[in-house]
Formats: structure tokens, sequence, C-alpha cells
């Protein structure tokens, strides 16, 4: 390991936020960095309780989110926040308002604030926010939440790395419960319908309701409940705390395999990337691959017969090595 990701590593592992800063940085960037940071930072990780807060833009995440860190905070816990918005990293108010916001928490060293914005591939930021997680992790937070958009699969991708997801709409027709139904309900442990100050907050949430009645739920089995909050003005921000903590009770046996899922997910993903950067760098004599692109494209090869032929060519004479020795 390079002396200055050394530094970048102990930084992380003291809780220093500008360590902690270059370590996402460097994830991000998901080169040979991103895995000298997470072998260096790791074997700390594991302790901290992941929440997601998704929904869709507007609707008061990170008004909701900037409370629940007041409410953690008067607990004495640590928070760090990941905004991961895929949608317009640069849409004037809402980063404006959310500058201000998190400008109440500098100074205090326990919390840690940090955006990501998607550039490129969501898969690619879904990636980068696993291994975020895990640096801040490792630098000790209690409390990691994740707030995203909840629109896309990628989006639903990242809400399942938390160990609960609080699902945020408002009262309203443009974001009610139709709003809900593309991929979010089943993610919610909770539903918090913001912005009660506004008419149609008790429709909404009654409707939400009708929804969860058609599901059937066993006895043991957690039952998302729905809060009504007004984040702006905190109120039944407690209610909501005290949720997040009753289900991390109730699902204190889930947590466990949620997080082997998750690394399993992870493992397997890295295998992949591993497998397919050796192909490519191993398995092909230089221009090989456009040859045999030339020829599919030509339809004179399929795509599957293409694979099997590179995979075959590239691994064959090492998987042969390591049967004999
Ligand atoms: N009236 C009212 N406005 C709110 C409430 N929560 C948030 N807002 C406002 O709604 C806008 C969007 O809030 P924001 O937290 O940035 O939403 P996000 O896009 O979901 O993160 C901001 O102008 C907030 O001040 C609320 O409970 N009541
Ligand atoms: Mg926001």
């Amino acid at each position: 390991m390079t002396r200055d990701h050394q530094t970048v590593v102990d930084g992380v592992l003291a809780g220093d936020p500008r360590a902690i800063a270059r370590a996402i940085s460097l994830v991000e960037a998901e080169g040979e960095a991103a895995a000298e940071v997470i072998k260096g930072v790791f074997h700390r990780s594991g302790r901290a309780y992941l929440l997601g807060v998704t929904g869709s833009p507007g609707v008061g995440k990170s008004s909701l989110v900037d409370q629940l860190v007041r409410a953690a905070r008067r607990e004495e816990r640590t928070v760090a926040v990941l905004a991961v918005d895929p949608t317009s990293p640069f849409s004037g108010g809402a980063v404006l308002g959310d500058r201000v916001r998190m400008q109440a928490h500098t100074g205090d060293a326990g919390v840690f604030v940090r955006s990501m914005a998607t550039r490129g591939e969501l898969g690619g930021l879904a990636r980068a926010t696993g291994d975020a997680l895990v640096v801040l992790d490792a630098a000790g937070f209690d409390l990691i939440i994740i707030e995203t958009v909840g629109v896309g699969q990628a989006e639903v991708e990242i809400s399942r790395r938390a160990d609960m997801t609080i699902v945020v709409t408002m009262p309203g027709a443009g974001d009610g419960v139709q709003a809900l139904k593309a991929g979010v309900m089943e993610i919610a442990d909770l539903f918090v319908v913001n912005k009660a100050d506004h008419d149609g907050a008790d429709r909404t949430v009654a409707e939400i309701a009708t929804m969860l009645g058609l599901a059937s739920y066993g006895p043991q089995v957690w039952r998302p409940p729905i809060l009504s909050t007004v984040a702006t003005e905190g109120t039944g921000v407690a209610e909501v705390m005290r949720t997040v903590d009753a289900f991390r009770a109730h699902d204190s046996a889930d947590f466990g395999r949620r997080r082997r899922l998750r690394l399993e997910t992870r493992v397997r993903q890295l295998v992949s990337q591993h497998l397919l950067r050796h192909v490519e760098q191993h398995g092909l004599e230089p221009r090989a691959f456009a040859g045999i692109l030339d020829r599919v494209v030509a339809t004179d090869l399929d795509p599957y017969t293409a694979a099997e032929h590179i995979v075959s060519g590239a691994l064959g004479p090492q998987a042969q090595r390591s049967d004999i020795g």
C-alpha cells in the first residue's frame, strides 16, 4: 500500500473527517486505491446501523434526515449521512437547502455529511455507495443514514443495503400512493407521510394503510407503521426515532442474515469484475476481442458462443494447471 493510502486508512480508523472524505473520493473513483482503502479498513466495519431514507424529490427527505441527525445527537449517538442523488446533482434549490441545513452541524465531530452524485452508470454508483458505507462504518459512526431518491431500480438496490428503510411521501395527488407502487412499496419498513401540515395527510395515511391491508402479515411479521411528520418543525420525529429503535430490536435476528447477503453480493460482484479483467488482459490476443465482436456484428457468431469461446480460451490452460497441482 502506498504511504498516501496508508495515511487515509489510519485517518479513517481514527475517525478523522478529512481522511473519511478522501477515502470516499477514492472508492468513488473505483480504482486500485478503492481496493486498498477497503482492505485497510474493512476489519473495523460491521457495527453501524444502516438506515435508508427514500422517496421522490421534494417530499422532505433531507429535512427529515436533518431532524433524525439532531435526535440521534441528543442521545449522543454519532451519525453519518450519505445522500445519493442520481437525478440532478446541481438542482439549485434543493442542494442549497441541504447546504444550509447541514451547516448547522459543522463543528460537531459526531456528524459527517457527504453527498454522492452519479457520473455515468447507476450500477457504478450503487457499488461505490456500498464501499462508502464500509468506510463510514469502519470510521465508527453508530448510525449511517442513506438518503436516496426512490425512483429507479438502482435506488431500490441502494436502499436494499440498509438494515431498515423509511419510505417518505407527502400528501397530494402527484406524490400519493401511486408513486409508491413502483417498487418502493416492498422495501418499506416504515412509512412517513411528511408535510402533515398540508391538506390531505390523513387521506394519504389511510391510502397507504388500505394498500398494506391487502398484503397479509403473519403474527411475528413486522407490519410497517405509517407515521406523519412535519419535518421542518420536527413534529413527529421522536416517534420516527422510537420506531427505528423498535424495528431494530424486532429485527435483530435478521441483522446478521442481511449483512451476510450484502457481503455475498459484493464478493460475487468482485469475482465477476476480476474474471472479466483477467479475460481481457490475459485471455485474448490483442485485437482478438474486436475480431470476435466483428463476427457477432456480422451475425456469424452468436453472443453466447462468443462469450463461451472467450472465457474458455482465457481460463482453459490455467484451469488445467490447477487440476494438476
Ligand atoms: N410545509 C412543509 N414543508 C416541508 C416539510 N418538510 C420539508 N419541507 C420543504 O419541502 C422542500 C423540500 O424538502 P427537502 O427536505 O429538500 O426534500 P427532499 O428532496 O425529499 O430531500 C423544502 O423547501 C423544505 O423546506 C414539511 O413537513 N412541511
Ligand atoms: Mg434531499
